[in-house]
């Protein structure tokens, strides 16, 4: 894991979070800044830094990354009235960490997203 990202410190325990899940391949922690009752962040361990960079040869890595929210939200109780999964990619997109990472928010209605 060279990830020099603050995710890469949150899995070198560098720096504190609130992890809720960890296995071989991913982390899962609370966002610092939750935009929604439930907020979540799943980053793998593997570096990449955008959607951009991810090579065909990574596709499991997105669906790790999608069934460990999946699993979660499910644990959590929010599978039946559901939840969002996001990936921000660049400025236009809002990405402000470089090493991928999924959202999960839930736990309340959410608005239409845009610009
Ligand atoms: O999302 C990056 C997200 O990372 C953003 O919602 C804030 C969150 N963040 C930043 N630093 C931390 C720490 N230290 N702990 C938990 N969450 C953090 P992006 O899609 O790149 O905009």
């Amino acid at each position: 894991m060279t990830d020099d990202t603050i995710f890469g410190k949150i899995i070198r325990r560098e720096i504190p979070a609130d992890i809720v899940h960890e296995d071989e391949h991913l982390i899962a922690f609370r966002d610092i800044a939750p935009q929604a009752p439930v907020h979540v962040l799943f980053v793998p361990k593997t570096p990449v830094a955008t959607l951009n960079d991810l090579q065909s040869s990574q596709a499991d890595i997105i669906g790790r990354l999608a069934l460990a929210a999946a699993n979660y939200a499910r644990q959590q109780g929010f599978d039946e009235d559901g939840y969002r999964i996001v990936m921000n990619c660049n400025e236009h997109g809002g990405q402000t960490v470089f090493q991928i990472h999924m959202h999960l928010l839930a736990g309340a209605p959410l608005g239409r997203f845009g610009t």
